[in-house]
């Protein structure tokens, strides 16, 4: 079983680095090439092109920005993927999944796609999520190996399945991180340290409002009664934000979605 990893970024050094400490044989590219040296230190083996680095490969993965990027990496070295796992990692949508997954086929190339649900540092552990969707027949073959990065779930073979799921779940990070730092601003305003702040009561009170969310799943109407009281604590959000000097762009479309999910007034 020999693995390579294109692309060497923060997230690409941590899946590599994960694979060597695992005793697996790897290579290694980057377009910039000094990234690839603390790994040659580890033991991965350091190709010099992408195409050199497909060759004896039987798992390709591929870690780059984008999809314009994977298509920059890929296209040149088509021919040669030929009857190989591609493993591709890169942040995307569905559809760009769906295409690349086509586009592997059409090279004879087995495709798994794959959402990765952590950061660099928490590779290696098994409480870091990695969502796979595509071949079953190819995941099920580098189950084992690809253990070395944390816990994968396999979504499905609709190849677009995992980067559904990545980005459905990056957007409930993106919108905590949102609401918290504009939290932390508020309290600022007032002179409390964002650490003290953050440590103290925004961490716990996130923590047990996470709690409530397997009440909610599947339900986000909003009766009469709870849109009022709702609409006032929002409103408060809002004006004090303002008077604070704290922009209120984040929580003030919140409004008008609660409105939007009342449920319908009972006829009487
Ligand atoms: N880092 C994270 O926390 C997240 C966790 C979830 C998954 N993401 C996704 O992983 C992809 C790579 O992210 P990254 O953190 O490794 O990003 P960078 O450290 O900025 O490295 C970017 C790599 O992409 C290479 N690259 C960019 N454009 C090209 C190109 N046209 N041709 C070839 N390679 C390209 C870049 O090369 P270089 O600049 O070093 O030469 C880096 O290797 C990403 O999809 C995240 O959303 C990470």
């Amino acid at each position: 079983m020999t693995m390579t990893v294109l692309g060497l970024g923060a997230m690409g050094q941590a899946l590599a680095t994960a694979f060597v400490k695992a005793g697996l044989p790897t290579t290694v590219w980057n377009r910039s090439a000094h990234k690839a040296e603390a790994l040659a230190g580890l033991g991965a083996v350091r190709a010099e092109t992408v195409a050199d680095a497909v060759r004896e490969a039987d798992l390709v993965v591929v870690c780059v920005l984008d999809y314009a990027a994977v298509r920059e990496v890929l296209e040149p070295v088509a021919e040669q993927l030929s009857g190989r796992v591609l493993l591709n990692v890169t942040n995307g949508t569905a559809a760009d999944a769906r295409r690349l997954a086509e586009w592997a086929s059409a090279h004879g190339v087995s495709y798994v796609d794959g959402g990765i649900m952590a950061i660099p540092q928490g590779i290696g552990r098994p409480e870091s999520v990695i969502l796979y969707s595509g071949s079953r027949e190819a995941f099920d073959r580098w189950a084992v190996p690809l253990g070395a990065w944390g816990t994968g779930k396999f979504l499905g073979t609709d190849p677009g399945l995992a980067a559904l799921h990545d980005l459905a779940l990056l957007g409930a990070m993106y919108g905590m991180f949102a609401g918290a730092f504009h939290a932390t601003a508020m309290a600022g305003t007032e002179g409390v340290p964002a650490e003290r702040f953050t440590e103290d009561l925004l961490v716990p009170w996130l923590h047990s409002m996470v709690d409530v969310l397997p009440m909610l799943a599947g339900n986000t109407s909003v009766s009469e009664e709870r849109r009022l009281v709702e609409r006032v604590a929002l409103t408060n959000i809002v004006s004090t934000s303002a008077a604070q000097g704290v922009p209120e762009h984040l929580i003030a479309p919140l409004r008008s979605l609660l409105d939007a999910h009342a449920e319908p007034a009972a006829t009487a």
